[in-house]
């Protein structure tokens, strides 16, 4: 298959994503004007959808879909799955204190923790109903997600401003956080399209695998990209005391006393800029990238016996994407 074909069928299924964001729309709102607005904020801002398009694609996986419109029931696990995903971004926002969510105020900087903290719960409320309306497996795996995600998270405070924080640590961190919604959203797919038990595992697996590089492309990118790339402000991970793969690596070269030497504590921001010129001056991020090649081949490998479905090329669409967004 050529990359033209893969890109091609990638952007067939993308073009069902106005039915997820209409669906999105009504999913949030309320009888409660303020509500509704708060709940909506952030799907108005933008955002990539990349979790709604994982889900899709898993579901055109199914034997027998050749294109057209996907039942409704993969479209509301998208739903349920981007759900999830903004109310773990309202949370996170007002536990980093962010101001800035995909180049807009965050919903905790417009309307202050309480109502964020809200608004985020109103947000996993509803993707828990749409998640029972499609089965009692789906809301048991949503609600497992949710759980595996703050796990991710509470590991990531534990090891915060840690320079002795292993890899083991950093991938178990990344793993609970985001590539257990990935798994999520690809399953869902799976299983919202009828497909048998094999393909729901197979695709939990690509999710899995994505996810992990996912994550590990957007740890590069606050080290290497500029704020006018990322629309929010960079170098954040080190401010946070969250070091992360980079990092890692860099601290076991042969700058790592130096490096250490600016981590483990509050940092200003000239210290963050030097230590991101010194990660720079490593192998680190290198090493990070081989990483994150490792998992995409992980994760197209468990494509395997999908070979010639509809949505297998667009997942191997996005895979080759995600290469391509650090070369
Ligand atoms: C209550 C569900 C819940 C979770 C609580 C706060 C928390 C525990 C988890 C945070 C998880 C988190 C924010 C992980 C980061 C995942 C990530 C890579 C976010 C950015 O994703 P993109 O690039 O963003 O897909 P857009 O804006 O494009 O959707």
């Amino acid at each position: 298959m050529t990359e033209n074909t893969t890109a091609t069928r990638a952007d067939g299924i993308a073009a069902q994503l106005p039915r997820v964001e209409s669906a999105l729309r009504a999913a949030v709102h309320t009888d409660d004007p303020l509500l509704t607005e708060m709940a909506a904020h952030l799907i108005t801002a933008g955002g990539k959808r990349q979790r709604p398009l994982v889900g899709l694609a898993s579901g055109a996986c199914a034997a027998g879909f050749d294109g057209g419109d996907l039942d409704g029931r993969i479209v509301q696990g998208g739903v349920a799955v981007e759900l999830v995903h903004l109310g773990s971004l309202y949370h996170d926002d007002v536990i980093d204190e962010a101001e800035i969510r995909r180049q807009a105020d965050s919903v905790n900087a417009r309307w202050g923790n309480l109502r964020a903290i809200l608004a985020g719960d109103f947000l996993l409320a509803r993707a828990s109903e749409i998640a029972a309306s499609l089965s009692t497996e789906i809301a048991g795996l949503l609600a497992a997600t949710i759980a595996h995600l703050c796990e991710g998270e509470v590991s990531e405070l534990r090891t915060a401003f840690s320079p002795d924080r292993t890899e083991d640590e950093y991938f178990a961190s990344i793993g609970g956080k985001t590539a257990s919604l990935f798994r999520a959203a690809a399953r869902i797919g799976a299983l919202t399209s009828g497909q048998p038990r094999e393909a729901v595992d197979a695709l939990g697996e690509f999710g899995w695998a994505y996810g992990m590089a996912f994550q590990i492309v957007d740890d590069i990118l606050d080290l290497t990209a500029s704020e006018a790339e990322m629309g929010k402000p960079v170098g954040h991970d080190i401010a946070e005391g969250v070091y992360t793969l980079p990092v890692l690596h860099a601290l076991k070269s042969d700058r790592g006393d130096e490096l250490a030497g600016l981590l483990g504590g509050e940092i200003t921001d000239a210290d963050v800029a030097l230590a991101r010129r010194i990660v720079h001056e490593t192998a680190g991020v290198t090493q990070a990238t081989v990483s994150v090649g490792h998992w995409l081949d992980r994760a197209e490998q468990s494509l395997a016996g999908f070979d010639g479905r509809e949505g297998a090329a667009a997942l191997m669409g996005l895979t080759g994407r995600l290469r391509a967004s650090l070369d």
